[in-house]
């Protein structure tokens, strides 16, 4: 059997920009995620029993979100990691994300600046950088590290993003947590 084989890769989805120059002056909106284990406090050796994004270990209602996002807009993200140093793979929804910078780690299980993914592991890395743009969907969303056990122990949030030119309402949002 002959067949012909593409001469060239196929070009990447449009909104999958690439995002790596955009300036400062053009990204409004960014969110620090921070990680950590026990109120920030590692014990060698010890297997916590309670993970944090933020500060807050998942409560399990879905409306108890940390972050807006708009639909259609750059988002910058800051992940920093403070737990003990085991793998936190952390994993969005809905968008896959730009590596910007990889922190710690130039190139990481096959991972490094530019590629798109949904996932990034953090080892105990600061100043991971990714962005997106939010494409379509608008809602809540969750965010988290993609070992389960470490869900269960609290390592998940929710994070919104608004449709500005949506005709419904916007929900009513606790207050306490907007960024
Ligand atoms: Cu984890």
């Amino acid at each position: 059997m002959q067949m012909d084989l593409p001469q060239t890769l196929h070009p990447l989805p449009a909104y999958l920009k690439d995002l790596r120059n955009v300036s400062d002056d053009n990204i409004t909106e960014r969110w620090t995620v921070a990680l950590s284990e026990e109120n920030g406090v590692v014990t060698p050796g010890v297997i916590p029993t309670t993970y944090y994004i933020n500060g807050v270990a998942f409560t399990g209602n879905p409306m108890d979100y940390q972050y807006n996002m708009t639909l259609g807009v750059i988002q910058e993200w800051t992940i920093n990691d403070f737990t003990g140093g085991v793998n936190h793979p952390f994993h969005l929804h809905v968008n896959h994300f730009q590596i910007i910078s990889m922190g710690r780690y130039p190139e990481y299980l096959g991972m490094r600046v530019g590629q798109w993914r949904n996932t990034i592991p953090l080892i105990n890395s600061n100043g991971v950088i990714v962005r997106f743009i939010p494409d379509r969907w608008s809602g809540t969303l969750i965010v988290h590290c993609h070992m389960t056990p470490h869900i269960d122990l609290g390592m998940m949030t929710t994070v919104q993003v608004i449709d500005p030119n949506s005709n419904e309402p916007p929900p009513s949002y606790p207050s306490h947590r907007h960024n």
